[in-house]
């Protein structure tokens, strides 16, 4: 039920972090500091070491050509999933999902997301569920929204909760409120023992 957040820039540090915790965790997911970081080939490298599937949480949010071309290079690569942004149109959205399977971002775990996402919500929904994704991006920060989410999304997409951890949100509040998935970053990899704190949230969620 864990995902690995790995924001990291180093390649050592990231692979020797992702090997430590592997037991405990279900997926990596990569983001821009890894990859600017480390370049896009870290993606391969972590699934060779691991085994484990990773996601690109790229966020994709450009025009139909502009995801397609940047979802080739990265499906290539070897990722299993790219997370995309919807508003920026069901035509973006598709143009990734034509190449590999995809992500979308519901709803977001920060406060600014209240903004202008968290108002669009419903719409993002009722996008997912004409285009089936393998799953949604829900705030971990906020289990109520996630139970909102959970109630109109289609039963065979997943529900993906970041903010667990260092943003405040709690993975059993998450889990329990529907999330299949909790996304954690810095609470595991900037623990002085990244394992014992993997184990520890895997034990939390393991009996529910
Ligand atoms: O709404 C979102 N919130 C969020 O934190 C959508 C995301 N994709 N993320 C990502 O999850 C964020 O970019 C980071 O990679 C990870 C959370 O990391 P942390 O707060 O656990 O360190």
């Amino acid at each position: 039920m864990i995902i690995l957040a790995l924001d990291v820039y180093e390649e050592d540090k990231a692979l020797n972090i992702a090997k430590e915790v592997e037991d405990y965790v279900s997926m990596i997911k990569v983001n821009w500091p890894l990859i600017l970081g480390s370049g896009l080939g870290i993606i391969g490298k972590l699934k060779e070491e691991t085994g484990l599937k990773i996601i690109a949480d790229l966020k994709l949010a450009d025009i139909p050509n502009t995801n397609k071309l940047i979802a080739k290079k990265v499906f290539e690569a070897g990722a299993d999933y790219i997370i995309v942004h919807p508003f920026v149109g069901k035509d973006s959205v598709n143009a990734v999902k034509e190449l590999g399977e995809i992500i979308m971002v519901v709803e977001m775990s920060h406060p600014g997301a209240l903004e202008f996402i968290n108002p669009l919500t419903d719409k993002f929904i009722e996008m997912a569920n004409q285009i089936k994704p393998f799953g949604v991006i829900a705030p971990g920060t906020r289990p109520e929204r996630i139970r909102y989410i959970r109630e109109r999304l289609n039963d065979s997409i997943k529900i993906l909760a970041p903010g667990i951890g260092a943003q405040g949100g709690k993975a059993r509040d998450a889990i329990e409120a529907g999330a299949d998935y909790i996304i954690v970053g810095r609470a595991i990899y900037n623990a002085e023992n990244p394992k014992e704190v993997a184990r520890r949230i895997y034990n939390e969620v393991g009996g529910i």
